[in-house]
């Protein structure tokens, strides 16, 4: 009998690749770019199967010209490049990669904040340039980390882990909000107290985003939150660009409303708003907060598990729409 085919929307692991071939025909887009819709729909002609990431938007459009696919296995904890509800409505499985990537990506956010209000990569690029020529008392003075006040919107895994890295490793006080309020034994374990939007904005030294990007957190930080913040705090945003409108922030950056802001991720990334590229006061990087070779090679073998899981047994280890099951 010859083995279902599935499609590899970006190179990964070659065990990976091996572990999916034991079960199917496999397919893997080579090039360093996402395919674009119309390409993405030709290579899934005939494929039960898709190993997608972030960067590939399985939407209603998609769904449609592709006939054959029963799953689409993201090699992310998020999943708004998923339109869900059209694919349940198509009996398309979606699955996820959660929980794996936690403490990795919570480590990064912590790294990003420090590099943030300690201004290490304007440092680095103020040295590798010869300017470095004497000691002076402010040179790339920078925001306090310990003891200060830690923001947190959206207080899931990796929120909760930042806010345990804050507490208990740099002794701040750890604010947070959040659609709903935590149970009191976590808010204890996180050191964590709950607070309005508002009082997140105005109290936190620190803020970093951590909740998940919808029509709803569209924009949540503009230019009428960016004025709530106090002007020596930092935003990092470790979530999903859309989050932040990029625009305002420059001009908040610019303008010194706010100190200094992080981001990990962008609107319409994998460009860059040319606004960001020309403030000193932000770190940038791209979209690599779970990027740890065992994290990632633990997010694949997830994805991976949900496809043979789902397509050899019916049986996926993290779906999102498990209504799909029940009508199969
Ligand atoms: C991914 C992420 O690397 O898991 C997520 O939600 O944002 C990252 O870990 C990215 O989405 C590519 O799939």
């Amino acid at each position: 009998m010859s083995k279902p085919k599935i499609l590899v929307a970006h190179a990964i692991f070659p065990e990976t690749i091996a572990r999916l071939q034991q079960h199917f025909e496999v397919e893997t887009n080579q090039a360093d770019e996402a395919w674009p819709k119309a390409q993405l729909i030709g290579k899934l002609q005939g494929k039960a199967g898709a190993l997608t990431t972030g960067a590939d938007r399985i939407d209603a459009g998609v769904l449609a010209g592709c006939p054959d696919l029963k799953i689409c296995a993201n090699m992310a904890v998020g999943y708004n490049n998923f339109d869900v509800d059209a694919m349940t409505a198509r009996g398309v499985l979606a699955t996820n990669a959660p929980d794996v990537l936690t403490e990795t990506t919570a480590d990064f956010g912590f790294a990003l904040l420090m590099a943030t209000a300690r201004r290490i990569t304007e440092s680095e690029h103020f040295l590798r340039a010869g300017q470095w020529n004497t000691w002076r008392y402010d040179m790339f003075a920078g925001a306090e980390v310990h003891g200060t006040t830690l923001g947190i919107l959206g207080m899931g895994r990796i929120g909760q882990g930042i806010a345990k890295r804050g507490a208990h490793g740099f002794g701040m006080k750890v604010i947070y909000h959040n659609r709903s309020r935590l149970d009191a034994a976590t808010e204890l374990e996180c050191k964590a107290r709950f607070v309005s939007r508002e009082e997140l904005l105005r109290s936190a030294d620190h803020l970093v985003l951590v909740l998940p990007y919808s029509p709803a957190s569209h924009h949540a930080i503009g230019a009428a939150e960016l004025a709530l913040m106090k002007p020596t705090a930092t935003l990092i945003n470790i979530a999903r660009g859309g989050i932040v409108d990029d625009a305002a922030l420059a001009l908040a950056l610019r303008e010194k409303r706010i100190a200094a802001a992080g981001l990990d991720v962008f609107e319409g990334e994998p460009r860059v708003h040319s606004d960001l590229l020309s403030v000193p006061n932000v770190v940038l990087t791209p979209h690599i907060a779970s990027a740890t070779v065992p994290t990632r090679l633990a997010m694949a073998t997830l994805a991976a598990d949900n496809l043979i899981g789902y397509l050899t047994q019916n049986k996926p280890l993290t779906p999102l729409n498990p209504a799909v099951l029940a009508i199969k």
